[in-house]
């Protein structure tokens, strides 16, 4: 099992900042067995469309088609682990080129309603997706960027600056957070401006004291 990341890579190159968006995690094997592992909103580079076998398309509650992303699906293989026999390998490599596991990322629509993966235009895969439900509880596939039954603290990082620190966000990610965690910052540069200037100190004393005894031996 790998995990492909040129479909993210390329799309970063392309764009320079990231738009709120749908991510779909699939995993594809090489007889197109195709599964959808999960899918929210998060905020990311649209993964660009190209020529390839397999098209992934947004649909809305009536099919019609929303978002086409065209892409060629790679089955990498794992080489042989170090130290492996290669009789022992075989089977994880066999396992690794059979399986590729692929994040999608198409632009947010409000009415994405079907999720579908096409091979050589034959439908692989087609799954009734749901970004909230409006029942006021924040559940799986849902979080802040989707759906008012979420609040920031959902799980998901946000790190925009939107006068909102998201809780979610390790420290000095969210730069709305920083307010909240600058007394401590304030408190680490005190010492550490206390450490130079003890070493300052200290420097000049060994000066003197050397200066002094040479003085002595004179
Ligand atoms: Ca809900
Ligand atoms: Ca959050």
């Amino acid at each position: 099992m790998l995990v492909l990341f040129f479909l993210m890579f390329f799309s970063i190159v392309n764009a320079a900042t990231p738009e709120k968006a749908i991510l779909f995690v699939v995993s594809i094997t090489k007889d197109s067995n195709a599964t959808l592992e999960n899918y929210f909103a998060t905020k990311d580079f649209i993964t660009p469309s190209e020529a390839g076998d397999y098209s992934f398309e947004l649909l809305d509650e009536k099919k019609n088609l929303l978002y086409k992303i065209n892409a060629n699906v790679v089955f990498h293989s794992l080489g042989i682990p170090y130290g492996w026999p290669l009789e022992q390998s075989k089977d994880l490599i066999k396992e690794t080129s059979t399986y590729e596991v692929l994040y999608v990322v198409f632009p947010f629509f409000n009415g994405a309603s079907y999720f579908r993966i096409k091979k050589y235009d034959k439908t692989i895969l087609e799954k009734k997706i749901n970004l909230c439900n409006y029942n006021g509880t924040c559940e799986e596939h849902e979080n802040s960027l989707s759906c008012s039954d979420c609040s920031a603290s959902d799980g998901f990082c946000v790190p925009d600056a939107d006068d909102m620190c998201d809780p979610d966000c390790l420290l000095g990610i969210d730069p709305d957070c920083e307010q909240q965690s600058s007394s401590k910052t304030e408190a680490r540069g005190a010492s550490a401006t206390n450490y130079i200037l003890f070493g300052l100190l200290l420097v000049i004393v060994l000066i003197l004291a050397y200066n002094i005894k040479k003085r002595f031996k004179k």
